[in-house]
């Protein structure tokens, strides 16, 4: 499977790092991970052993070349709103302006979505004083399309707080769909053209099985959990997602943007620790996955570190299962 020497590969290991959303930003590779803590405090299904405090911003001049990481793009000491827990981010290009968007818990321990600005792919990035109003849960994924409407992806099951969020407010003790019912779906809404907010309200994502029933709580092994990414292939919109408790990396297609999506199939296999996460980027001629493993660490949840990996697609459009550790 590999045929550089980046593939499948730790791409940095002075720091550890999660979670890496992929662009070409002037013609070269910018991945905006989480950067990973390096602790050895518990581990438990709330996630609180991911305590990310800042980002690092990282690039490749091509798929072979070594990864630089830019230093500190933004503190969490300079975003006024957050307590603490700076999750899963991604970043946009529009109007002259990057945009960093990420998830943290505010003042009330509630996730959120901010988004911070720079001139440069690589930040810094200043934050804006405020979330973005209407925002909540984890893992935002901005995606514009051709004709240059934006939309953000969200939403994560069980520590990323998506199941409190069914009434349209908080309730702390709420729980998931039962087993018979549809699965709780990511939240998607347009941006606004500035970037900076919602243009509307977030709408539910319905992810459908092939006979067009939508999936059920039960269906663990295909719903979804956490981890949106949007991309585009031959005009039809691919929905990929992780499916948290089952390990899965998975995707559904789609004719529009907010769906809804039919199930397809799986992207990648598990990998070594709990949480896979993931993006899909075209590079030159060639599409990549984006991961992350605990391989560096020995195992260890919270210290993770991303890799790429080629995804290929047969004819017909769907994708080729990755096997992460064989060649
Ligand atoms: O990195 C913290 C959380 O773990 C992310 O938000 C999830 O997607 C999972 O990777």
């Amino acid at each position: 499977m590999s045929n550089n020497s980046n593939q499948n590969k730790p791409l940095v290991t002075h720091i550890f790092t999660a979670d890496p959303s992929a662009h070409v930003f002037e013609d070269k590779i910018y991945i905006y991970p989480s950067h990973d803590l390096d602790h050895d405090g518990p581990d438990n299904d709330n996630g609180d052993q991911y305590r990310m405090e800042d980002y690092h911003i990282l690039s490749m001049d091509d798929i072979d070349a070594p990864c630089i990481d830019h230093g500190e793009a933004l503190h969490m000491k300079d975003v006024p709103w957050v307590s603490q827990q700076m999750w899963a981010p991604d970043a946009a290009f529009k109007n002259g302006t990057y945009y960093l968007y990420f998830p943290a818990r505010d003042k009330e321990g509630i996730f959120r979505i901010g988004v911070a600005t720079s001139k440069n792919p690589a930040g810094p990035f200043k934050a804006e004083p405020n979330y973005i109003p209407g925002s909540f849960s984890i893992d935002p994924a901005v995606y514009v399309d051709d004709d240059g409407k934006s939309y953000i992806y969200f939403g994560g099951l069980w520590g990323g707080q998506l199941e409190r969020w069914q009434t349209g407010t908080f309730i702390p003790d709420a729980a998931g769909p039962a087993d018979n019912e549809p699965a709780l779906g990511p939240m998607v809404a347009e941006l606004s053209d500035d970037m900076l907010t919602f243009k509307e309200k977030p709408q539910e994502i319905t992810i459908l099985d092939e006979d067009g029933n939508p999936l059920t709580a039960s269906q663990r092994d295909k719903r979804y959990f956490e981890g949106p990414w949007m991309h585009k292939y031959n005009g039809y919109y691919y929905l990929s997602y992780s499916t948290g408790d089952t390990h899965y990396l998975v995707y559904a297609i789609g004719k529009s943007p907010k769906g809804p999506f039919t199930y397809k199939g799986r992207i990648l296999e598990p990998v070594i620790g709990w949480t896979t996460h993931h993006s899909i980027v075209q590079f030159k001629d060639k599409w990549y996955l984006f991961y992350h493993d605990s391989s560096y660490s020995g195992g260890v949840n919270h210290k993770r570190c991303v890799k790429f990996t080629e995804l290929k697609y047969n004819e017909d459009g769907t994708i080729q299962t990755i096997k992460p550790y064989e060649d």
